[in-house]
């Protein structure tokens, strides 16, 4: 446990000081202080030592050298056991700093008001972030508090230690001011890399909204970023981790159709889709192909959602509901269950990069913002082409199929997702399951469509469909045997299309 004698305090935000001062002083710790928290501190009623008082030097260039001085510095980073930094220290009457505690100037919050150039560049803390540094770096014999963010702590330490700190205690606040020093540092790279772009935005990890929990009650989790942003919440519980996730693959995929279209999400995949004329016949028939696993489910449309549609989608539990806008009378209707949640969707514009983390690090790649099949001429392997209303229904397909977890095949009909098989070690299992499923639920596959998220490694995927009566197919292409399909297509009937694009999600 070491006792604090002496306490250099200069900081930005000056509420919650108080209690802090008046503790120090009351247990006669002699306070040092700059312009500002100096005049603060007197306007209590308690006596500091001004640093001007301490150097021999007043404030100068505008405040820009206030306490970088060896005065300053040496009694914050002298070590207390070692006898040159001692004979030092008294040769130089420098008197010895065992507490810091600053608050920099809000550098961050100044970008954000929009003030020019020369009134962010003053607001770059110099002497400040220093001050941090260099009694973190001495955590041994001094305690740092770097921001009003952990003035709290650091009141409740004094308090029931009588104004000492233990070494570990010290470290830890060390931890924390090395987050402060060099979150305010990338803060200020990213200003300058707006205009420089020498190199790429740097995350940083400070602040965040906590979640109730994350994937799972036992994991804790908290947001980085913006929701205010992409839509407005209108109604219901606090958005979850998982529900996230969910929302995240709801607007990636309904983002893709431009005709009326109703998608229901389940665990990241598409569990209903359909695109009709209207907003309610989407909603009947993307709920129709699989009414089972749609309870729970995150639901998405484009289109205002009218008071009739409401209605229908009213007889369903589900956690979340995003469209575009609502009427009065559909909010009315869904609003009727307290836990709902409910968004408007804004400006879903999003970064065009994704991260996941992995291997002790950040994977950071290119969002897949293609799509297979949509653009040109249709690029037949076959010699079969689909019919009109067929081809629509390979590209609907191959939209969903992109945005379901590898290995997947959808198979649709008509405009709806009839069945897919996602999430499957092998391409052929994904076929069988959404087989087994689009029969579960009645579906004649008649005329269905197949799409693959990536290519068939083998004949046998085309060989299955056939049997059950799909005869129209879409994927990449780029196996080396691509023949096989090919001409098994070309034998019985089929017809197949190349995208050229894989949409592996894994
Ligand atoms: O302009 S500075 O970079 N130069 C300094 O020497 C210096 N020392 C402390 N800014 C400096 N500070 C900052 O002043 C602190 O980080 C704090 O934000 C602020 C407190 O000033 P005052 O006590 O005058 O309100």
């Amino acid at each position: 446990m070491k006792k604090i004698k002496g306490a250099l305090i200069s900081v930005y935000y000056k509420d919650g000081l108080e209690q802090i001062v008046r503790k120090l002083a009351e247990d006669g710790v002699t306070i040092y202080s700059t312009g500002g928290t100096l005049s603060f501190i007197e306007g209590l009623g308690l006596k500091a030592v001004s640093v001007e008082s301490l150097t021999g030097y007043p404030s100068i260039l505008g405040g820009r050298v206030k306490t970088l001085h060896p005065k300053v510095f040496g009694g914050i980073l002298s070590r207390r056991d070692n006898p040159q930094d001692a004979e030092q220290t008294a040769q130089y009457e420098i008197p010895e700093i065992d507490a810091v505690i600053v608050d920099l100037y809000p550098f961050e919050q100044t970008v954000a008001s929009g003030a020019e150039e020369q009134a962010v560049i003053e607001k770059i803390d110099i002497g400040g972030i220093s001050l941090i540094r260099a009694a973190a770096k001495n955590f041994k014999d001094v305690v740092i508090v770097p921001s009003v963010d952990q003035y709290a702590e650091f009141y409740e330490i004094i308090t029931a230690q009588q104004c000492a700190t233990t070494l570990e205690q010290r470290r830890r606040f060390a931890a924390y001011a090395f987050d402060v020093s060099s979150h305010y540092d990338s803060a200020i790279f990213n200003y300058f890399n707006r205009q420089e772009q020498i190199g790429s935005f740097k995350l940083s990890f400070n602040g965040g909204t906590p979640l109730r929990y994350g994937e799972n009650p036992h994991q804790s989790a908290v947001f980085y970023g913006d929701l205010e942003r992409l839509f407005d919440k209108l109604h219901g519980k606090d958005i979850s981790y998982n529900n996230m996730l969910d929302i995240d693959a709801a607007i990636n995929l309904i983002e893709e159709f431009d005709e009326p279209t109703f998608v229901i999400m389940k665990h990241n995949n598409a569990c209903g889709v359909a695109t009709r004329p209207t907003l309610s016949e989407a909603w009947k028939d993307a709920l129709a192909g699989d009414p089972v696993s749609a309870f729970g489910g995150v639901l998405i449309c484009n289109r205002e959602v009218d008071a009739t549609t409401a209605e229908e989608i009213n007889k369903l539990f589900f956690e979340v509901i995003l469209a575009p806008s609502y009427t009065d009378e559909a909010l009315a209707v869904l609003e009727c269950k307290k836990n709902r949640i409910i968004l408007r969707l804004k400006d879903t514009t999003r970064c065009p990069k994704q991260f996941r983390s992995l291997l002790n690090g950040v994977a950071v790649q290119d969002r897949d913002l293609k799509v297979g099949g949509v653009d040109g001429e249709p690029r037949y392997a076959t010699e079969k082409q689909a019919a009109p209303e067929q081809l629509k229904d390979l590209i609907f397909a191959n939209k969903i199929v992109k945005h379901s977890k590898s290995n997947a095949i959808v198979l649709a009909k008509a405009g709806m997702l009839i069945a897919s098989g996602i999430g499957q070690t092998s391409r052929v299992d994904a076929l069988k399951q959404a087989i087994a499923k689009a029969k579960s639920f009645g579906f004649d596959l008649t005329g269905a469509v197949m799409a693959s998220d990536a290519f068939f490694p083998f004949g046998d995927c085309v060989e299955i469909a056939h049997k059950e009566g799909i005869d129209a197919v879409i994927q990449p292409g780029g196996s080396v045997r691509d023949q096989e399909s090919i001409d098994y297509c070309n034998a019985n009937g089929m017809a197949m299309l190349f995208t050229g694009l894989r949409h592996f999600k894994h």
